[in-house]
């Protein structure tokens, strides 16, 4: 045993108090210990064994159902660097304010060392964590997010690694008494009063991205909120994609597509759908890695017509978090296939029916499942190395004004269009859903320091690589004048893929030029195919002067809010688009 470690987890019992220590190991035992605990004292609810064996239901506090980005601070010792992205919190006023709702706070608990390995275990990116928390709940889903127990502990032994300690208690679920601290200085993660997935399993969204990312800054690679996708073309050649998208804008979806062409040869494989470590290679290629191990995927919406792999991987040893109930206590969720049932507990234990108002699946209702079950997992998610990405795809939810896709002129220009990017809020995050923000490369919720330097590191990695990936920007969620969305979505998705294979591999036919970028002809998306009429694929495709006028002057509205930090040469590619689409004849 580490004694570092040893000597944190004694410190932090002082002020805990719980009333037993368990050191996780990880086991099969341990598992079915915690499972047959929680099923006694209600924290889980026994499924039908047949249609869902080794799963679970779990209903949280109804005031926990997201992550609750206005109570999320990063501690560094000046609120610059932290960046008008982030809220901040001074690192003595976390001690003073928020150490003591750690004070007793496991009286009455177990308290549980999980350690955890984020990446593949022979990978020399992958890195340790320990999570000290109170929740049988939590542990139970870093056992399936994350490699946890002696794996961990022997990379720690072995190669005498750092390791990121994370202390998180449930506290009293108040929201009053609710924070997610990140310190960047010492790489350390304070969370209390929430269970809720992004708040508190700390090897996700706190370590894997708002402190990888300070790390990756400091040591020269990149934590990045993306999928890695394998897209494989018919004569078997293989590339693959990391793509960025808002929480809850289908990127689980992207990531286990089920192509349409899987007859002429064109399959998507998943290497991961959250989250993409990226080193640069001897060869100048960015090589990703997953540092997951399972997926923490959106229920509501997922389907055999959104995601049939997704169904299938779902089928058993599941943990489901606020779905619904049917009486013969099967999950059921909205946008399920088949009738909705005339009866359903909700995801808060009360009566259902379809008369009523209320959803009857929380909105940001959740799986937690083992990657390995993914029926379509690459062979390579877990290559030490990674994988070699050749295109990145940043992409959002835009009513308007976004065409379905587009791809950047350079490094630099990508760089710029995905820190400009914005999409519609979903329920992922608690607050208002549907408002569009600025949400640069999907990382305004996650990135552990100031954005513009951010933006710094993304253009110096790009200038040491001397292979960047290609970018592109994508949006599946244009509508038309009746309000309804013009793109099909899901499994067609692989007709833009395959246009972003053809454009990486020098395909020049099926596009056209414009000021934001080269968007491809209907034809080489096949509009024509999917019945979309020649005006709702000019929509889909447009990129309409004045609108774009308007949409460059937010960016820049949103830029200047980094002031100096700022790099210049996001300022000259605002320059550069405005001028483009000043020549465009109107
Ligand atoms: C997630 C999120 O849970 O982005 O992945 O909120
Ligand atoms: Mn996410």
């Amino acid at each position: 045993m580490a004694s570092s470690v040893e000597s944190w987890v004694e410190e932090v019992s002082q002020t805990t108090r719980p009333d037993n220590v368990v050191w996780c190991d990880g086991s099969d035992a341990e598992n079915e210990r915690l499972i047959g605990q929680m099923l006694a004292d209600g924290t889980f609810i026994g499924l039908n064994p047949d249609a869902h064996p080794g799963s679970y239901l779990h209903r949280s506090n109804p005031t926990d159902v997201a992550r609750t980005e206005h109570l999320t601070f990063i501690c560094s010792d000046t609120k610059d660097e932290a960046g008008p992205n982030n809220n901040w919190m001074p690192p003595a006023e976390a001690r003073q304010r928020v150490w003591p709702l750690f004070n007793g706070a496991m009286r009455g608990r177990t308290m549980y060392v999980v350690p955890y390995l984020m990446g593949p275990a022979d990978s020399p990116y992958s890195k340790v964590g320990i999570e000290l928390t109170d929740s049988p709940y939590v542990v139970a889903n870093m056992r399936i997010m994350t490699r946890m127990g002696k794996v961990a502990m022997d990379r720690l032994e072995n190669d005498g690694v750092d390791w990121v300690p994370g202390l998180h208690s449930l506290g009293d679920l108040s929201p009053d008494r609710r924070f997610i601290l990140h310190f960047p200085d010492t790489r350390t993660i304070w969370s209390v009063g929430s269970g809720y997935g992004g708040n508190a399993l700390l090897g996700k969204k706190c370590y894997a991205l708002r402190i990888a990312s300070v790390m990756g800054r400091d040591q020269g690679w990149m934590a990045e909120h993306m999928l890695i996708l394998e897209l494989q073309a018919p004569d078997g050649d293989t590339m693959y994609v990391a793509a960025a998208f808002p929480s809850a804008c289908g990127k689980t979806n992207l990531a286990m597509l089920r192509s349409p062409f899987e007859n002429e040869g064109w399959r998507v494989r998943t290497v991961g759908e959250d989250i993409c470590w990226i080193n640069i290679g001897p060869d100048g290629r960015f090589w990703a890695i997953n540092p997951e191990s399972g997926y923490f995927g959106v229920a509501p919406g997922t389907s055999n017509a959104t995601n049939p792999n997704a169904m299938q991987m779902l089928d058993r040893n599941t943990i489901f978090t606020n779905v619904a109930l049917t009486d013969d206590r099967r999950v059921w969720w909205e946008g399920m296939d088949g009738p909705r049932p005339d009866h359903l507990t909700d995801w808060q234990g009360n009566s259902w029916t379809p008369a009523s108002e209320a959803p009857a699946a929380h909105p940001n209702a959740r799986f937690t499942t083992p990657a390995t079950q993914n029926p379509v997992l690459s062979e390579h998610w877990e290559d030490a190395r990674g994988v070699p990405i050749s295109a990145i795809l940043f992409g959002g939810r835009r009513a308007t004004t976004v065409p379905l896709v587009y791809r950047s002129f350079d490094w630099e220009h990508g760089v710029y269009v995905g820190a400009t990017m914005a999409s519609e809020t979903t329920a992922a995050a608690a607050g208002a859903v549907g408002v569009l923000r600025r949400d640069p490369m999907a990382m305004l919720p996650f990135l552990g320091y100031n954005m513009a330097d951010y933006w710094r590191h993304w253009l110096d990695i790009g200038a040491r690589a001397s292979n960047p990936p290609a970018i592109f920007q994508v949006n599946w969620f244009r509508r038309d004048e009746d309000g309804r969305f013009i793109w099909p979505g899901f499994g067609q998705n692989m007709r833009v893929l395959r246009w972003v294979y053809e454009q990486v591999n020098g395909g020049k036919g099926g596009s056209r030029e414009t000021p934001v970028g080269t968007v491809p002809t209907p034809e080489a998306l096949g509009a024509d195919e999917l019945g979309l009429s020649a005006k709702q694929a000019e929509t889909l495709l447009s990129v309409d002067r004045d609108t774009w006028v308007s949409e460059a002057e937010d960016q820049a509205a949103y830029l200047d809010q980094y002031g100096d930090r700022l790099p210049s040469e996001l300022r000259q590619q605002q320059r550069g688009l405005v001028d483009r689409l000043q020549k465009v004849a109107v």
